[in-house]
């Protein structure tokens, strides 16, 4: 990402901001009365195929499994993990050459479940509440 830039900062949020498939940064730097956002856009060349999901509704806590053939990768959405920060509700699945997924499934906190069957790579899905 060619971060080279120095300056004061505690909070960072990864988020997709151009849904191009490349993680973007944003960096927050506290100033004495102050805060600067710097907005630090991926322009690493896309090296592999990725699937992003962005949940709606009530949807803390929720766990979103990406199958594929030989696995899959279980992610949840959470509040925040950096100071004074908030994630979005939007996670990213770098799949590298599996350019098919089988399914991508979203478990809500109420104990719901919702199933997308046979996504599209390389593009952002959304998925609700059934
Ligand atoms: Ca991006």
């Amino acid at each position: 990402m060619g971060l080279s830039q120095r300056f004061d900062s505690r909070s960072a949020v990864s988020v997709d901001m151009d849904s191009d498939g490349r993680l973007d940064l944003i960096v927050a730097e506290q100033l004495p009365a102050d805060i600067t956002l710097h907005v630090l856009r991926n322009a690493v060349k896309q090296t592999g195929h990725w699937v992003g999901v962005r949940l709606r509704g009530r949807c803390m806590g929720s766990q979103v499994t990406v199958r594929y053939d030989g696995g899959a990768v279980t992610r949840q959405i959470i509040s925040g993990d950096s100071f004074r920060a908030q994630q979005p509700a939007t996670l990213h699945f770098g799949l590298g050459n599996f350019s098919k997924i089988k399914s991508i499934q979203a478990r809500w906190p109420g104990g719901g479940i919702t199933r997308l069957e046979n996504p599209s790579v390389d593009q952002l899905h959304e998925l609700r509440p059934e």
